[in-house]
């Protein structure tokens, strides 16, 4: 697991104060589905996600990315113990979900965007650094209980 500079933990932590779990965590579950459409057979159950608009208008994509969000803030408060933090929705998305972890990858990246979106000009390319080496950390923690 990473080890963080000050300036990183600033970047982290200081953004992650200001953001809206529902609103940015509902954007992105909801780009994931619609960049990359594969993603949506693990939502079967979602209802409607036949199109762009109705995925992101969509009730279960925006509790389910509030959640997720929410679960990812845990890495925030836990940059020292990523790993520990995600062994066991690691086993879950492993054993029950079935995810392939590419995804967690895609969902990272689609998060910065998202952010880079909503902070502008905030988003300099150190930020994006600390961010990126973030969601690498939550998703290879992610990853580790896969056998
Ligand atoms: Mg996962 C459930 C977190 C990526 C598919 N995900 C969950 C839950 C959490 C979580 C906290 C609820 C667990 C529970 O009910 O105990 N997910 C989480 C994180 C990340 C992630 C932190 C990556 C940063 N998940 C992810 C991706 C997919 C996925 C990329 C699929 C493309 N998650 C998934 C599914 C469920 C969860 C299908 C069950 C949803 C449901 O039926 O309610």
């Amino acid at each position: 697991m990473p080890n963080w500079t000050a300036e990183e933990r600033h970047y982290i932590t200081s953004m992650w104060e200001k953001i809206n779990v529902e609103e940015i965590g509902s954007e992105s579950l909801a780009r994931l589905l619609i960049v990359y459409p594969w993603t949506q057979r693990f939502f079967s159950d979602f209802g409607n996600l036949s199109s762009s608009s109705a995925i992101l208008h969509n009730v279960r994509v925006h509790d389910h990315g509030k959640k997720v969000l929410n679960s990812f803030g845990s890495a925030v408060k836990n940059m020292d113990h990523i790993k520990e933090t995600f062994t066991d929705l690691s086993k879950l998305h492993c054993e029950k979900l079935h995810v392939d972890p590419e995804n967690f990858k895609l969902l990272g990246s689609i998060l910065i965007i998202v952010l880079a979106m909503h902070f502008g000009k905030e988003c300099t390319p150190s930020w994006q650094a600390a961010w990126q080496k973030l969601v690498s950390a939550v998703a290879h923690a992610l990853t580790l209980e896969y056998h």
